[in-house]
């Protein structure tokens, strides 16, 4: 079970890095070359979604599991982006947002096929933070995100997500964020929850991930940056490896 994975390396306190790979923003041709340099330096997980998405999900899926042995999991924008080749999916509920149709109304439509498809959910708290632009999570979702002063708000907004249930925390500035979620609003999450917690969006620098990890981020995940210099990734991989063995 990858969420067991989860819990074991953050009791060894091992921070952990994910890969996203967004179906329309990676080209399909290019994707094998793509993984077997991300071999060479493994992430712990790879998430695959978008906000939008207008590729076939379960080929871009497919493509990942044929090469490469990292978990996947899926990390949709909205019920239609489901493929039953992932591992896992993070069951996102925006709950930074207002909009019932992220916060329940996609779970209700996807639920059935989920369960009978066997593969793992993780409920995960999704918490949207203003990353200097509007974000396509912000614009797809019609919701505010939570300023990036604010992490009072943040911060009561993840304890709620713990209590009910959630067994991850994800707070996002959105991916290509001008500023990733501040430090300090890690470390005011961080402190409340008990939970996993995953940080993301415009983590596109060694400093921006060692901060991140550093003030309180279980997992951080890259995106972005990846699909800019791929070859960069790896020096990512290499910073929480290295804060790890610290
Ligand atoms: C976005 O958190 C992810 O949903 C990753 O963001 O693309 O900016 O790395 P980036």
């Amino acid at each position: 079970m990858i969420y067991e994975q989860i819990l074991s390396k953050r009791s060894r306190d091992k921070k952990q890095i994910a890969l996203l790979i967004d179906p329309d923003k990676t080209e399909q041709q290019s994707l094998e070359g793509l993984l077997r340099s991300v071999n060479r330096t493994p992430p712990d997980l790879i998430f695959v979604g978008g906000s939008l998405i207008s590729a076939n999900i379960d080929n871009t899926v497919k493509a990942v599991k044929d090469n490469t042995d990292i978990p996947v999991l899926l990390f949709p924008g909205s019920s239609i982006q489901i493929s039953r080749f992932a591992d896992g999916i993070l069951f996102l509920s925006l709950l930074s947002g207002r909009n019932p149709e992220f916060l329940i109304s996609h779970h209700v439509s996807s639920a059935p096929l989920l369960k009978l498809s066997g593969m793992e959910v993780i409920s995960t708290g999704y918490i949207l933070i203003d990353g200097g632009k509007v974000s396509s999570v912000e614009y797809m979702s019609n919701t505010k995100p939570i300023p990036g002063e604010k992490t009072d708000l943040a911060v009561a907004t993840a304890i709620a997500g713990e209590m009910m249930g959630m067994k991850m925390l994800y707070l996002e500035a959105g991916s290509g964020a001008l500023n990733s979620v501040p430090a300090s609003m890690i470390y005011g999450v961080k402190t409340q929850t008990t939970v996993p917690l995953i940080v993301g969006g415009g983590l596109n620098s060694v400093k921006k991930i060692e901060t991140a990890c550093n003030a309180g981020a279980d997992i951080v995940v890259v995106g972005n940056a990846f699909e800019k210099d791929p070859g960069s990734f790896g020096n990512f991989v290499n910073t929480v490896r290295d804060i790890n063995d610290q």
